[in-house]
């Protein structure tokens, strides 16, 4: 992709290499003729120390990597631009980029997984970053969110015991980027505090269908602060364009054999397509004196607001319309930190946001090897730098002058201290109290909101929850793991406890427990109202003999609306049209698979559809398609009786038969893509 022109584009243009120009040379500029061969004394002799080439070659080889992130260590990247809708955040935030309207702000934002290694899966079921560094006119400003609002942990202090917990178990580094193990589940049950979270990440919120395609949060209270001075605290979210959706725990195991990169490639492709991912900020904004009135301690990160308490407020859309150039200088090299905040915006007593107030820089300074990681072009902000910070590793700056203190005269006062009020000026919160290390009694309350949530989900969603527990535990070895995590289960939900149970060989409770009855509609993601059918991928199943109207109409129509279709047959190349036509084939079916696509269609033509009912990867293909609940249509007798040949009822929810040409065929189908998954169809196939 092109960029965009802005402020940090313009920046990062002076440090692009084109690889497709000029001579080989070495490091020095020398230039290569060679660099197949190491210099030898005669053609079988050994290789002289002397090739300085190849020493460079092979010594900047060994060093390519640095450690990776030790949480978050796979991920993807993409630049692009936040825009607020208008300047009414002003009210409670001088923050210029939020209040500032038509101020388009650069952004990069990498999505990650948590716990797998930086060459792990896409699709395993874990928590996802959503880390967007604003290059504000005033300074960077690091929104490090996730995709779920509350966190294992209340105290940044047992982050390593988690993070060690989650991460493959210490004596055989197994399993890899994966939460079924033991000691994971162990922290879980001798820690309630974890429970919240572990519902959403039993949920169908920890397999994305898309980075594009889920929420992000900045989980912690912050303070906005306006120009007055005035703290009002606010939790930051962003709510997707496409809505929120979800892939099926069955298909991403598949997915992650099939196609690893699946998250990564699927941001890559759709903006190399033009299809520019967007999300809304919004807020939910609590002004100071009313911070005690709620049944949670604010400051506590295992906690949200329910919307229905505090709406969200629009404030502004953030658009991803560039690919970087580069991964590995870019997004590897990207280095977020939460302390980076630009005046308006302040942080919290949060006991968690405070010890990462530490951890981030701390972290940046290992991984990037000293203290000038800031001047690696992706973290450089486009707000100028001046200070008397000087020298260390990979030292970029040439300062120029004969001082580097203040004050100083020698430099004339310079660079100026800004007395003029654009200074970042820290909120004067009042603090007062005893050292001591406790938790605050407001803090205690594990189990409520966790109840909250799971009242809040629908039926096809509560039956994925207990999938996955009974998937998570059932990889557990040891019992008292299991019955431990059963007993907290029980202050959450009766029936949630008692179902995972029975799955897992565990007594269930004998007692129900007295658990409040209330719901958030917005958590759900049954509830999400934005439907489309933009960019979902649709495969057109074809072998000689197809119907090539059928096939243009389908790909015509759904194309039309911005879907992706692709014709798949038994062999790449072409297949030929009843009509004698060339249909082009995007992809062999042996190349693919069905957990790669959003829908399925089988087209007419009486021999194509009778040599895919030959083909056992075609009717396992369909199968699949309609066992995760994905939109199946089929136009004409033949396909039809395929579809049921392939285990697919008819009619069911989801499912279109009908002639192509009808538009009633194509809006149906179009329909059906745009509903995403359709779990109530047939609960004998929903892998509950
Ligand atoms: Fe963290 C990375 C999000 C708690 C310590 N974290 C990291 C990234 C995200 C988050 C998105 C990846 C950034 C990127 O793409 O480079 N972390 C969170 C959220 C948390 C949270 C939403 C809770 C609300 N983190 C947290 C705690 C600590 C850390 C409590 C330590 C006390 N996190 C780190 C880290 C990482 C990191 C070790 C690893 C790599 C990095 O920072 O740059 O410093």
């Amino acid at each position: 992709m092109t960029s965009e022109g802005t402020a940090k584009d313009q920046q990062l243009a002076n440090f692009r290499v084109k690889a497709d120009e000029g001579n080989l040379t070495t490091d020095q500029g020398i230039r290569v003729d060679d660099t197949d061969n190491t210099l030898r004394p005669g053609e079988r002799g050994p290789s002289l120390l002397q090739d300085f080439h190849f020493r460079e070659k092979i010594t900047h080889f060994d060093h390519e990597r640095i450690p990776e992130r030790v949480v978050h260590a796979r991920g993807a990247g993409a630049y692009g631009y936040f825009e607020p809708y208008d300047g009414s955040l002003s009210e409670f935030t001088k923050a210029r980029f939020l209040t500032t309207p038509g101020l388009r702000t650069p952004v990069f934002v990498r999505f990650s997984t948590v716990a797998g290694s930086r060459g792990s899966a896409d699709t395993v079921r874990d928590v996802r970053g959503f880390a967007t560094k604003f290059y504000t006119d005033e300074g960077n400003f690091d929104l490090v969110g996730n995709n779920m609002p509350v966190f294992f942990i209340q105290d940044g202090i047992k982050f390593p015991d988690f993070v060690h917990a989650v991460k493959p178990e210490p004596h055989n580094e197994i399993p890899q980027a994966a939460s079924a193990h033991d000691t994971l589940w162990d922290f879980v049950q001798l820690q309630p505090e974890t429970m919240h979270m572990m519902m959403w990440l039993m949920s169908d919120r920890a397999i994305p269908r898309s980075y594009r395609m889920m929420q992000g949060f900045g989980v912690h209270t912050f303070r906005f602060v306006d120009a007055g001075g005035r703290s009002t605290f606010v939790k930051f979210h962003w709510k997707p364009k496409l809505g929120i959706h979800s892939l099926v725990w069955d298909e991403t195991q598949k997915i992650a054999g099939k196609d690893p990169d699946y998250n990564r490639r699927d941001l890559w492709e759709a903006i190399e397509g033009g299809d520019f991912p967007e999300w809304e900020l919004g807020v939910q904004l609590v002004p100071e004196e009313d911070e005690h009135k709620f049944d949670f301690d604010l400051l506590d990160s295992t906690k949200i607001i329910p919307e229905e308490e505090v709406p969200l407020r629009p404030v502004g859309r953030l658009v991803l319309d560039r690919n970087p150039d580069n991964f590995f200088a870019e997004t590897e090299q990207a280095a977020f930190h939460i302390a980076n905040v630009v005046p308006g915006i302040d942080v919290t007593n949060d006991p968690l946001l405070q010890a990462r107030l530490f951890s981030y820089l701390d972290t940046q300074l290992i991984r990037l090897g000293g203290p000038n990681f800031h001047q690696i072009p992706v973290n450089r902000p486009v707000a100028p730098i001046a200070n008397h910070h000087r020298d260390g590793y990979h030292q970029m700056f040439i300062h120029q002058g004969e001082a580097a203190q203040h004050p100083s005269t020698v430099l004339g006062g310079c660079p100026a201290l800004a007395t003029d009020g654009s200074a970042y000026t820290f909120y004067p919160q009042q603090v007062d109290g005893r050292t001591i290390r406790k938790r605050a009694e407001s803090f205690g309350d594990h189990y409520s909101q966790a109840t909250l949530f799971w009242n809040s989900m629908s039926v096809w969603e509560k039956k994925h929850i207990v999938a996955a527990f009974r998937f998570e535990l059932g990889k557990v070895t040891r019992s008292h793991i299991r019955e431990g995590v059963v007993r907290n289960l029980a202050h959450v939900d009766h029936h949630l406890a008692v179902a995972v149970a029975e799955g897992i060989g565990v007594a269930p409770p004998e007692r129900a427990e007295e658990t409040h009855k209330r719901s958030s509609p917005a958590l759900s993601q049954a509830t999400d109202p934005v439907r489309g059918v933009a960019t979902r991928k649709i495969a057109i199943l074809a072998a000689d003999g197809v119907d090539a109207s059928d096939v243009m109409l389908v790909t015509e129509s759904l194309g039309g609306r911005g879907a992706v279709c692709e014709v798949l047959a038994a062999r790449d190349g072409a297949v030929q049209g009843a009509g004698g036509e060339r249909v082009e084939v995007a992809k062999a079916l042996t190349t693919t698979g069905s957990v790669l696509y959003d829908a399925v269609y089988v087209p007419g033509g009486d021999k194509s559809v009778a040599t895919l009912g030959e083909d056992g990867d075609a009717l396992h293909f369909i199968t699949e398609a309609y066992k995760h609940g994905k939109a199946v249509a089929g136009s004409g007798a033949a396909a039809q009786a395929l579809l049921e040949r392939a285990g697919v009822a008819v009619p069911a929810e989801g499912v279109v038969t009908g002639d192509a040409a009808a538009s009633e065929f194509t809006d149906a189908f179009t329909e059906a893509v745009a509903s995403h998954r359709h779990f109530n169809r047939d609960s004998e196939h929903v892998p509950a």
